[in-house]
């Protein structure tokens, strides 16, 4: 009994020590669950980061829009509101606008090109961070995005007056072409906004469909490949540079293998989830090829305006994304 009691008050003071010794913490905002693949790798590589330092940089994760605001994460981590954050990166679209380079219809249709896509954007994005304070250090994608809907699509017909559900520009602009009536759904709301009747259809991925259980107003998934979108990790560069260089490396191997793990996750979801959708009575189908075509020719209309609104940086990533040396 001694002996238990003994270990047990160590087991505190060691707990405090631990704490005590730890030089910084960062605070982390996400807008998606904890239970999340993305969240799960954030997790991962907060626990990589305390063994790597020795528990002197503590990263404490805040999921489910706690801390701030999935839309409102970006401004967060640059004010210095939290020291880190993840976020879609087509929230940031507004701001900076090569961040909607992975939400381009029918642009990417596998993890091979969307990996390749990432490389190319890369260097943009890093540079637009640095010029707004924050340091990029990875970025994961969703499964592909399909169509979930609650009735059978057959063409283009099928959309019009439909709640269709949005989570970005991309998903916005599309509703609007498609005839659809827009409605804004954060990603954790999806399977409350289903059950009130807010909404007919989404483009999401089949993972985001099982994360919400939307089977039951879901009957129908499409799997139109639409495109990746990732999500991004990133620290306010005050907050980065602080560290000491020895510390600043540690971080960024582990955002490394925080990025290689999340798209081995990534891919290895786009499967299972589908699989589980179909085992949940979800109805796995395909678009008919007249429709098929007319939703490429929305995704033609919607590339040109993207690369309107982006200028050359757009040719940056897409001469060498088409082609290739
Ligand atoms: N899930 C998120 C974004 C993309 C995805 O697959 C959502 O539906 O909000």
């Amino acid at each position: 009994m001694k002996k238990l009691l003994f270990s047990a008050v160590c087991a505190v003071v060691l707990g405090h020590a631990h704490t005590a010794m730890a030089q910084t913490t960062w605070k982390l905002a996400t807008g998606y669950r904890a239970e999340s693949f993305h969240t799960q790798n954030i997790l991962q590589f907060g626990r990589d980061v305390d063994m790597a330092t020795r528990g002197q940089l503590v990263i404490q994760v805040y999921p489910n829009n706690t801390l701030a605001k999935l839309a409102d994460i970006g401004a967060a981590v640059q004010q210095g509101k939290a020291e880190a954050g993840e976020t879609i990166m087509t929230s940031m679209v507004k701001d900076i606008p090569l961040a909607g380079a992975d939400s381009i219809p029918f642009v990417v249709s596998s993890y091979k090109d969307a990996q390749r896509l990432w490389k190319l954007q890369r260097p943009g994005i890093e540079k637009h961070f640095t010029e707004r304070g924050m340091k990029l250090l990875y970025a994961v994608p969703w499964p592909p995005q399909g169509l979930h809907s609650n009735k059978p699509v057959r063409g283009l017909a099928d959309f019009k007056g439909t709640q269709m559900r949005t989570y970005n520009q991309t998903t916005l602009r599309i509703a609007e072409m498609l005839g659809a009536k827009p409605v804004d759904v954060a990603m954790v709301d999806v399977g409350k906004a289903l059950s009130e009747g807010r909404m007919d259809n989404m483009i999401t991925s089949a993972l985001t469909g099982v994360e919400n259980k939307v089977w039951g107003p879901i009957k129908y998934y499409y799997e139109i490949n639409a495109w990746f979108p990732k999500n991004v990790v990133f620290v306010n560069s005050k907050a980065f540079d602080a560290l000491k260089p020895e510390r600043r490396a540690q971080v960024l191997k582990a955002a490394q293998e925080a990025e290689a793990r999340g798209w081995q996750a990534s891919q290895a979801l786009a499967t299972s989830a589908t699989e589980e959708l179909r085992a949940n009575g979800v109805k796995i189908e395909r678009i008919p090829p007249d429709l098929d075509q007319e939703i490429k020719r929305m995704g033609e209309k919607f590339s040109r305006e993207w690369i309107r609104s982006v200028g050359n940086e757009a040719n940056d990533i897409f001469v060498p994304y088409y082609m290739p040396q």
